[in-house]
């Protein structure tokens, strides 16, 4: 007599490291849910909406020539108006990105100025609760579609939530019709990330550099630039450029 619970318990013994190999193998993955601006947006779910810092753009689906489907996103920015930006965020964006984790975002885009850009915002733990990566600028590309790509590196701890501004003007500001469409955020590798802090110098001394993980050096709380230093056989000293005496030493 066949019993039941045992086949399922070895079947799913069988299929789990099948699943795990079909979820590393489909890393390319949309976060956007509604990436072409098909959907008629529906009051309190979260998804696109037009904002703005200052100014009165104007933001609507329009079905004027999209590059997919029936609608396009539109906006209309007139001069003085800044920061006018479609944003998408949902409070789960970012739950399934991790810290090293290359992160993509594509999309069309079709303007007569080049006054806007695009930028990510991941939310975090640490203050002040979120950092923002300004990715590139956009261009003047007459009547034609030019698609846009732009990749970074998650430098942050994601908490899940967080928002992809595609936006018309910045602190540039001026006249632009701006349409977007087929916009794709999604994981396109990873890097592992390094370590927070590597401490350098003499710590009887009361001498702390630290490395971040970004690439830079601080060396008793100021940049590196601000400091010249030699290697010795116990470690690295900064000196202090002004006296050339190891910093933290009385003058
Ligand atoms: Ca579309």
């Amino acid at each position: 007599m066949r019993n039941q619970p045992t086949l399922t318990f070895l079947t799913t013994l069988l299929l789990a490291p099948l699943a795990a190999f079909a979820q590393a193998a489909t890393p390319h993955v949309n976060l956007i849910a509604d990436p072409g601006f098909e959907e008629q947006p529906v009051a309190g779910r979260s998804g696109w909406v037009g904002t703005q810092n200052a100014g009165q753009a104007v933001f609507e689906r329009s079905a004027e020539r999209p590059h997919s489907g029936q609608r396009a996103a539109r906006m209309v920015c007139r001069n003085g108006d800044s920061y006018a930006r479609w944003v998408y965020r949902t409070p789960d964006l970012f739950a399934s990105v991790k810290r090293g984790d290359r992160v993509k975002l594509s999309f069309w885009y079709r303007a007569p100025a080049a006054l806007g850009d695009a930028l990510v915002m991941i939310s975090q733990n640490e203050k002040p609760g979120y950092v923002q990566y300004p990715l590139k600028q956009l261009k003047a590309t007459g009547d034609a579609w030019v698609r846009y790509e732009s990749v970074f590196t998650v430098t942050v701890n994601p908490t899940g939530g967080g928002e992809v501004q595609l936006r018309g003007t910045t602190d540039r500001t001026g006249d632009q019709v701006v349409f977007f469409d087929d916009v794709s955020l999604e994981v396109a590798g990873h890097e592992e990330p390094q370590r927070d802090g590597v401490v350098l110098g003499n710590a009887a001394l009361g001498l702390t550099g630290v490395y971040h993980p970004e690439g830079s050096v601080s060396f008793d709380g100021k940049p590196v630039q601000e400091w010249e230093f030699m290697a010795t056989g116990t470690g690295v000293t900064g000196l202090d450029e002004a006296t050339n005496r190891p910093c933290g030493t009385p003058v």
